[in-house]
């Protein structure tokens, strides 16, 4: 579908200047309706938006500068009064593009930085609709391990400095069968003896068919905002949320040692000093044990967690929100499960299965982004 410009893209070979009389056209639209921190977005410190333009595939795409390190809710809205919030990026301290893969649909849109009052709005609603999810900020870590990590497998490294530029939306819990069965209409786990349990036996195909008919269902009933999709998380999603800002062995309680008193594995098998605990060998109910520091259940032990990617060694260097290989013949797995050791659940551990591979110790988490 071709788009067509809106009132202030009349030609795609728009000059400068009237590509920045638009962008000031839209921003006195939010001065005028109460919204002081635009106005301070628009200081010499702040952010300006310097561009819009048509992109080659027939999205909208625009850029500003940003500073570094700091995070920029951007709005977007077809009509200046319905606005969702499109994406969430990290300044780098050098011009950023967004690109609008939705706009396509829409005869036109408008883009903002998003004043924090409003960025509230949207979270809230989210947090009061879905109350088994938290919000993960954009930000950058390590993913992998140092090679001075005990029980650490090669294929941990090298370490790649992630930037993870959207903030998105991931479980509480692992997705239980209770969930599973209200989404698929069927119970397809093992221990199904509770369902409030998770669900498990899942294949990575079983997973994403679960997210999509998720999105399906929530965008019947109004409750996701255009673009909005549920989805596995990344690897790098994986990761960072599992770390919680922590850059030790495990997410949770000193980081350096791990029993089975925090988390669901193999009791018989500690790491880092711990007492030997109990081995339930099969999954725990969500909550059972104490979260990370973002809110996280089970991202250690429990059941495995299939992520979006496919299997592949990591880059090394500095990447920004990296997807895994195009292709492969094996999606990642992570965190470890109710049989592992504790050195198997450690947050940098991998392991990977054909698509179609089901087993009693693997399940998933959701997250709800913005952007595939
Ligand atoms: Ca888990």
């Amino acid at each position: 579908m071709k788009l067509k410009p809106s009132p202030c893209l009349t030609s795609p070979k728009l000059t400068w200047r009237a590509v920045v009389a638009c962008a000031l056209e839209c921003a006195l639209f939010f001065l005028e309706s109460a919204s002081p921190a635009l106005a301070a977005s628009g200081s010499g410190e702040g952010v300006r938006l310097v561009g819009e333009q048509m992109s080659t595939g027939g999205s909208y795409q625009f850029s500003f500068t940003a500073n570094a390190g700091q995070a920029y809710p951007i709005g977007v809205s077809a009509d200046l009064v319905q606005w969702s919030l499109l994406t969430n990026v990290v300044g780098r301290g050098a011009p950023l593009s967004v690109v609008d893969l939705e706009a396509p649909k829409f005869q036109r849109r408008f883009y903002q930085i998003v004043p924090a009052a409003l960025t509230n709005m949207l979270t809230n609603t989210f947090a009061s609709t879905y109350t088994n999810m938290v919000f993960v900020r954009p930000g950058t870590f390590t993913m992998g391990s140092p090679q001075s990590e005990q029980g650490r497998n090669s294929t941990e490294g090298p370490t790649t400095v992630v930037t993870l530029s959207r903030g998105f939306w991931i479980g509480k819990y692992e997705v239980t069968q209770e969930e599973y069965v209200a989404v698929i209409g069927t119970n397809d786990s093992f221990f199904t003896s509770i369902l409030m349990l998770p669900a498990d036996t899942t294949s990575w195909t079983m997973a994403a068919n679960y997210c999509s008919k998720l999105t399906d269902r929530e965008r019947a009933a109004g409750r996701l905002p255009v673009g909005y999709t549920f989805r596995l998380p990344t690897e790098a999603e994986w990761e960072y949320a599992c770390r919680a800002g922590t850059t030790n062995p495990f997410g949770i309680g000193d980081g350096t040692s791990l029993g089975s008193s925090q988390a669901n594995f193999d009791g018989n098998f500690p790491y880092g000093g711990a007492a030997k605990g109990p081995y339930f060998q099969m999954p725990t109910l969500p909550g059972h044990y104490m979260p990370n520091a973002w809110g996280l259940y089970d991202m250690h032990g429990n059941v495995w967690e299939w992520c979006q990617d496919w299997y592949g060694p990591y880059p090394g260097g500095e990447v920004t929100d990296p997807k895994g290989p195009a292709t492969g013949s094996e999606r990642v797995l992570r965190g470890g499960g109710y049989t592992s050791l504790a050195k198997g659940c450690r947050s940098a551990v991998r392991d990977s299965r054909e698509p179609e591979y089901r087993n009693t110790i693997n399940g998933f988490r959701v997250v709800l982004a913005s952007l595939p």
